[in-house]
């Protein structure tokens, strides 16, 4: 039996299925992954100039102005075939729920409802100082290139900077997020893992806490990044492919 095959076979008869997401689904779309090589923004980027607090502390325009042409990239995007077979399962009656380390909003563009942001989103601003969100106007958020310094609006009620809702390395996940998916991955019977490295943490302990609580892990992504436990079936190939292709062994169109 081929692992598509078997994929498909454990589906069929799941319960309750947990999509967990990383950015090799939206890869398609034409927004670069973080760690790909020749591609990913990090080969052009030292992500520890531009993705953390201190780096936002010492350059708010460098990163702000790099934030903005990135939610231009994401507005300008649509979601793909991988996106689209996530909600063609949820409404040919499977239990589907979705978490995603993405801060793109490609699951929502794509239909599905309820999608736990596990890192933040790149369309919600909040204030740096006093974390509140902040409403701008669309002139505030257009940029013309990707390299260009623009200085961070204000907080009108503290002056702060404003900066992307996003999480950086070395703050803590959305709590309620954490918590949702934590419980959506304990009680599910079907986790399957899309376009992720599985490098950072605490979203990459997803899969193994899935495996622990005796639930199956397909695994979807170019490369083989299986952990080595019997309760996984690793399916090599781009979501945009493999989605459909798997939804074409359940008879779902
Ligand atoms: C395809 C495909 C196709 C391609 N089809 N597949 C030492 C110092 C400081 C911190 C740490 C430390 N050691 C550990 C930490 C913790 C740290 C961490 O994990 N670091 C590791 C890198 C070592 N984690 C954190 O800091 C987290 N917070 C935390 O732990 O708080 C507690 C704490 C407090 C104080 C001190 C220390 C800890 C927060 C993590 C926040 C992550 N933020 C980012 C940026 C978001 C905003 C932005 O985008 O600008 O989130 S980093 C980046 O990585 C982004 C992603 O969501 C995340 C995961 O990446 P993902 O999705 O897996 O993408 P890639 O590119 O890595 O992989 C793509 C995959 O797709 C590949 O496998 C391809 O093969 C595949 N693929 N095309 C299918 N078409
Ligand atoms: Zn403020």
């Amino acid at each position: 039996m081929t692992h598509m095959q078997k994929a498909a076979d454990v589906l069929a008869v799941a319960r309750r299925i947990v999509f967990f997401t990383g950015a090799g689904i939206s890869a398609e779309s034409g927004i670069p992954t973080f760690r790909d090589k020749l591609t990913g923004l990090w080969a052009t980027y030292d992500p520890q100039r531009l993705e953390t607090a201190d780096a936002f502390r010492e350059n708010p325009a460098l990163v702000w102005g790099w934030y903005l042409w990135r939610r231009r990239q994401v507005t300008l995007a649509q979601p793909n075939a991988g996106h689209h077979s996530i909600s063609k399962l949820a409404k040919a009656g499977w239990d589907v729920s979705v978490i995603t380390q993405n801060i793109d909003d490609l699951h929502e563009r794509a239909g599905v409802d309820a999608v736990v942001h596990l890192h933040g989103t790149l369309l919600n601003v909040k204030c740096f100082a006093c974390h509140r969100p902040i409403a701008l106007e669309p002139e505030q958020l257009r940029i013309s290139k990707e390299d260009e310094l623009v200085e961070p609006p204000r907080c009108s009620r503290c002056n702060g900077r404003a900066r992307p809702g996003v999480v950086w390395f070395r703050e803590n996940l959305p709590e309620g997020a954490w918590l949702s998916a934590v419980r959506l991955v304990r009680t599910c019977d079907v986790l399957i893992s899309i376009g992720t490295s599985g490098v950072v943490r605490p979203a990459a302990d997803l899969p193994e806490m899935a495996i622990r609580a005796k639930a199956t892990v397909i695994h979807v992504n170019l490369e083989d990044v299986s952990l080595g436990d019997g309760r996984e079936i690793m399916l090599i190939g781009s979501a945009a492919q493999v989605l459909p292709e798997l939804l074409g062994c359940l008879g779902v169109k």
